[in-house]
């Protein structure tokens, strides 16, 4: 019997894929949109990348399969600081490098049968694309969405850049870079930002309607945005100070009469102002922006302020601890009932007054810790024996000095970067008109040739710096800031639909029709830089006239992680497979069968193996058919029962397709294939039931297993080619008994698929979902079972863990 070698034949059948351009999408009139994460143009595909593209393209098969039109492309990210650190490693320069690797890449996700619409390849570092984050930031910039400021920034001083919050990792020794674990220092420098925070609110408030996407992405975006309720209370500053009020956000105005002090940020207006007067404060302030100061530590000065609640006369200090861009710079110091107010105050040795008291027995001993709970007032004149949230009600009503107001956690998004490897900033920095746009028909304004230097090497090109400013024609100096490279993937799924446009950054109309994007597939990893910036993206697209869809992206899949020795597959770690190990089309079969694919699950070679021997049994099961007639016409009942499970097997595939369970669905592929073989071995069978459960496993495996599709097809004559093929239909409607009967046998086998399990009280009532869609409870399925039993105690267990 011939062995199946999938290496031998994935030539043919990519050529045969091209000349018939399965994958290209010429009907553009909105197709279903599978997309996955972009690669950062690194060097080869890891495992990560192999599954994330395994689910995207067999997700986009089996729609296509389906009749859809489908819109499958792949592109490169391609900028960024990795390149440059290879350049310099290497003795090359970026572009080189990213052109090789681009090859690379492309070339093993041609081997591993990644069915992509090549004509609309994009690469992030090509001048017809970045010109267009260029554009943007023009229209950005005219709609009040791009701010120039001076900024206290994260720096690496071993990248020599700039680092976004995001881009800080928190360690046990302190905060370092996330490329090179460098420790983090601070600088000011002019930078600029996209004012997302003005989408703040939109951002918090989409996502509640946001139903395709896991719940833990979506908490993960509403910590980051972290809105605040709150007030802010006015404080008048006793004296002749240009700042003559200061306002302070606060979480807990009940508590104001417990205001022992007022402190303020180092960057504060006030701050700098009484620092022109006081040597030892100003000392203190250059200290504080440049290096790590003692988190509690603070200068008292010589002003006071009034409490416009209680009138109170309080000293103002400056302390590193209240942070510049948060709230208003300042705080209202609350040492009986807040943390670092407690802390700070016995640094400093300020007053602790205490204001609210607990309603249950909790006992306060408030010179070792502050109470934080909510409670009644005391102390507070007027409100004394109100509760903490009426309090807070009656102060606003009563005090012209308070305003309830809203803060947010989230940042504007800084996008310089002082690296060459990046779209430039379309500015001109003139003496006479401070920073200029470059005007549209300049644009792109293209990086200089590469050169090996310490910093950034667009600061060393003065064919690139000096230029001429656009509105006075002096000489002038070109921004030598390139953007993050997030700004590029923010709307990289738009350059695909029109990737060759060249009047525009996407066809409008072409993008209502096509957005959302139907299913996005990528890692967990992304889940606040990347996938809060396309959402922003898409909202500033359409506040400047570009775009009409806001929400960018209906469905997200975010895939579990390949371990290995139990550990994340990683180069650090040295636990790496390659893809390319045991075979492309194997290494797919297996990603998809191991787990579901929000789930992580182990790398082991004995489940590999078994993918392996799938392929094997498939082939020679159609091989042997082919190559013996089988002759038998006369339909018994066997025969009929066995017409039944393919229709049922079919069934129950195309839902678990059409849920991403591409791992059940390789199961019930193997239990058709399993009674296929007994039907042949015991007796000759019936050739059309015979013939057609073999053409229907060709078909339902197409998907995963492309290259062994294609040959089961080709061996039973099916027309064209798998990948164009209709999927299959049953042939009689499935009765639900059947599914039933199959759903209990899985439950038994595996009870960690039931995806989702809500409140048991009663048994009757168990409300389990086996499937989003099934319409019966896990009980009455388990009532039609023997071992009812045991399946809700197995249930309940679940229910408990
Ligand atoms: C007075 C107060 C009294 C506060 C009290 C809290 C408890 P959390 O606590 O995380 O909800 N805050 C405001 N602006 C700040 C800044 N720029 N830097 C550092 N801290 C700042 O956050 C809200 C609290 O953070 C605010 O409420 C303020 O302290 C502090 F018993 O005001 B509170
Ligand atoms: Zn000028």
């Amino acid at each position: 019997r011939r062995s199946y070698n999938s290496a031998q034949v994935q030539e043919y059948w990519q050529h045969a894929w091209d000349r018939e351009d399965v994958y290209e999408l010429t009907e553009t009139d909105d197709p279903t949109y599978v997309l996955g994460m972009f690669p950062y143009t690194s060097g080869t595909l890891h495992m990560g990348h192999v599954r994330n593209y395994a689910i995207t393209d067999a997700y986009a098969r089996y729609r296509r399969m389906c009749g859809d039109d489908v819109l499958h492309p792949m592109g490169w990210d391609a900028f960024g600081l990795p390149a440059e650190n290879a350049a310099h490693e290497r003795y090359t320069d970026p572009e080189s490098w990213t052109d090789a690797c681009i090859d690379q890449m492309r070339e093993e996700m041609e081997t591993l049968g990644f069915g992509y619409d090549w004509s609309r390849e994009i690469t992030t570092c090509e001048p017809e694309y970045y010109r267009w984050n260029q554009y943007f930031f023009r229209k950005f910039y005219e709609e009040g969405l791009v701010e120039y400021k001076a900024a206290d920034v994260n720096w690496c001083p071993d990248c020599e850049t700039v680092l976004a919050d995001a881009q800080v990792v928190e360690t046990d020794d302190g905060d370092v870079c996330w490329r090179c674990s460098t420790p983090v220092g601070r600088r000011e420098l002019d930078q600029w930002f996209l004012t997302i925070t003005d989408y703040a609110e939109e951002l918090l408030d989409g996502l509640d309607d946001l139903e395709g996407w896991p719940d833990s992405v979506r908490e993960i975006q509403r910590n980051w945005i972290g809105k605040q309720e709150g007030a802010t209370v006015t404080f008048d500053i006793d004296g002749e100070y240009d700042t003559g009020r200061v306002e302070a956000f606060t979480t807990r105005l009940d508590t104001v009469y417990g205001a022992t002090y007022l402190a303020l940020s180092p960057g504060h207006d006030l701050a700098r102002e009484l620092a022109e007067e006081d040597d030892d404060l100003a000392a203190y302030i250059e200290d504080a922006r440049t290096d790590d100061v003692a988190e509690l530590s603070g200068v008292e000065t010589d002003a006071t302020a009034i409490n416009p609640v209680s009138g109170d006369e309080i000293p103002v200090y400056v302390g590193a601890y209240v942070l510049e861009d948060v709230g208003t710079g300042a705080v209202m110091g609350v040492p009986a009932h807040n943390e670092r107010d407690h802390a700070f105050a016995s640094e400093h040795d300020l007053p602790v007054r205490q204001v609210i008291e607990p309603v249950d027995d909790h006992r306060v001993d408030l010179d070792s810790e502050p109470f934080t709970g909510q409670g009644m007032l005391t102390d507070s004149g007027p409100y004394d024996g109100l509760a903490s949230a009426a309090a807070r009600e009656q102060i606003l009503d009563d005090s012209d000095a308070v305003e309830t107001d809203t803060t947010y956690r989230l940042r504007d998004w800084l996008i310089s970067r002082q690296r060459y490897w990046g779209t430039p900033i379309p500015v001109v920095h003139c003496e006479d008109c401070g920073p200029v746009l470059v005007p549209e028909s300049d644009l792109p304004v293209e990086l200089p040739e590469f050169v090996q230097s310490r910093g950034n090497p667009l600061e060393e090109s003065t064919e690139f710096v000096e230029t001429e400013c656009p509105d006075c024609g002096r000489p002038a100096e070109r921004e030598t800031d390139t953007m993050d490279t997030f700004v590029d993937s923010s709307w990289y799924f738009l350059r695909y639909l029109s990737p060759d446009l060249d009047s525009a950054p996407f066809d409008a109309e072409t993008a209502d029709e096509t957005l959302p994007v139907d299913v996005y597939v990528g890692g967990e990893e992304h889940a606040v830089l990347h996938l809060l910036y396309i959402r922003f993206f898409a909202r500033a697209l359409a506040d400047v006239g570009l775009l009409d869809t806001r929400e960018p992206v209906e469905r997200l899949i975010n895939q579990g992680t390949v371990l290995h020795s139990g550990e994340k597959m990683s180069k650090t770690k040295d636990n790496v497979v390659s893809p390319h190990e045991y075979g492309a089309e194997t290494t797919r079969l297996f990603v998809l069968s191991a787990a579901h694919p929000e789930q992580d699950f182990e790398w082991t070679a004995r489940d590999v193996n078994s993918s392996y021997d799938l392929q094997q049994q498939l082939y020679g099961m159609v091989a042997e058919f082919t190559e013996r007639a089988v002759v038998r016409e006369q339909r018994q009942s066997h025969d009929e029962y066995v017409a039944r499970e393919i229709d049922r097997t079919i069934q129950a595939v195309s839902e678990h397709y059409d849920r991403f369970r591409f791992h059940r669905a390789v199961s019930e592929i193997r239990t058709l294939a399993a009674l296929l073989r007994q039907y042949r071995e015991f007796e000759t069978p019936h050739e059309a039931v015979y013939r057609r459960g073999l053409s229907v496993l060709a078909r339902l495996i197409a998907p995963i297993a492309p290259y062994l599709g294609e040959e089961m097809w080709n061996m039973l004559r099916g027309e064209g080619l798998v990948a164009q093929a209709d999927w299959p239909e049953p042939e009689h409607e499935v009765g639900h008994a059947d599914i039933e009967r199959r759903i209990v046998e899985q439950l038994r086998d595996d009870v960690r698929d039931i995806v989702e399990v809500a409140a048991i009280e009663d048994p009757a009532e168990i409300d389990v979902v086996v499937a989003p869609d099934w319409k019966y409870t896990a009980y009455e399925i388990a009532r039609e079972a023997d071992e009812t039993d045991a399946l809700v105690g197995k249930i309940m267990e679940r229910e408990s863990m």
